[in-house]
């Protein structure tokens, strides 16, 4: 099968429209939020067949989330349906330092999920698995799951194994998160890391070639140097691409869109320096909406970008 099976949590997520402090506000937007599902639907808006698996609640909401997932093409005919645990939800909170995040997902449908989850379809017929660091962070069972998925990266077989390191402070703080995060991501064979969450969970100093160090096993590891560029390293050496200049309306969700669209170039069998322009490409989708999922360009336009030489890229 050539089928990308992405497993992680898909809540409702709730914001305050127009944007101001929970304690105020009048009016709730109410959109989906999952990291490993907006990987799932940018690796099927490229045409690559995704999988979303995962648990939802017998609820309004988790139909809610089953029907945006499935809408952008990615099969959901595994996620099962919890009729004893609801579907996670999330509130933001915008405020004058920022926006924070306050999770109601302890005790939900997806932080049930266990290792049984990868012994059966579709997982045993995928190319590839994509989790994210969010899920250990969920529960015991969570955490079970993901050390089952990398004792299987670790036998090699059958499939690839990509981990994003998405350290989320409201989940767990960077203490208790670092010694987890980087043994998983260690035993991954493609790992996403941006430079400053590499900074913030293993060593404020580090510099993307020392965050590779701490990582050797991996086949390839990405690191990201926010709206500056990206970074593939492998056997070979480093590859690195400056981003692209886009208009930024909101970042959340463009590390999934660039997970996405690198995977897609490696599953094509693309350079790296393809795979990444794709990644760039496909992130900027994700900054320039409010959602975490935005349209692709047009086909001749990704087409045109990726075949610039490398001093017009940019
Ligand atoms: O990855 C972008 C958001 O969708 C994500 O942060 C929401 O899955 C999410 C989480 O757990 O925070």
């Amino acid at each position: 099968g050539g089928q990308v099976v992405c497993v992680g949590e898909t809540m409702a997520a709730l914001t305050p429209d127009p944007s101001e402090p929970l304690e105020g506000a009048d009016r709730l937007r109410l959109a989906v939020a999952g990291a490993e599902s907006n990987v799932a639907m940018y690796l099927a808006d490229h045409g690559i067949p995704a999988v979303w698996l995962s648990a939802v609640g017998d609820d309004p909401l988790g139909r809610r989330v089953l029907t945006a997932v499935a809408s952008a093409g990615v099969d959901v005919s595994y996620v099962r349906t919890d009729p004893h645990r609801p579907t996670g939800l999330m509130v933001k909170n915008p405020g004058p330092d920022g926006t924070r995040v306050h999770y109601y997902r302890s005790g939900s449908a997806a932080s049930a999920l266990g290792p049984e989850l990868l012994d059966r379809e579709p997982v045993t017929r995928a190319r590839m698995l994509h989790f994210s660091g969010i899920t250990p962070a969920l529960s015991t069972s969570c955490r079970a799951l993901m050390d089952r998925a990398l004792e299987l990266a670790a036998a090699r077989r059958p499939y690839a194994v990509s981990f994003d390191v998405n350290h989320r402070a409201a989940l767990w703080p960077a203490d208790v998160a670092a010694p987890v995060l980087r043994r998983l991501a260690n035993e991954a064979d493609i790992v996403f890391v941006g430079l400053d969450e590499a900074q913030g969970l293993w060593g404020s100093g580090l510099t993307a070639e020392e965050v590779r160090g701490l990582l050797l096993c991996p086949r390839v590891v990405v690191v990201k140097d926010g709206a500056r560029t990206a970074t593939a390293f492998t056997s070979d050496g480093a590859t690195t691409v400056p981003a692209l200049r886009t208009r930024v309306v909101e970042p959340v969700g463009a590390g999934d869109a660039f997970a996405a669209g690198f995977l897609t170039g490696v599953l094509r069998g693309d350079t790296l320096t393809r795979a990444l322009r794709l990644g760039h490409i496909t992130a900027a989708s994700a900054l320039q909406v409010t959602a975490d999922h935005g349209p692709l360009p047009p086909p001749q336009e990704t087409a045109r970008l990726l075949g610039l030489r490398e001093e017009e890229w940019r």
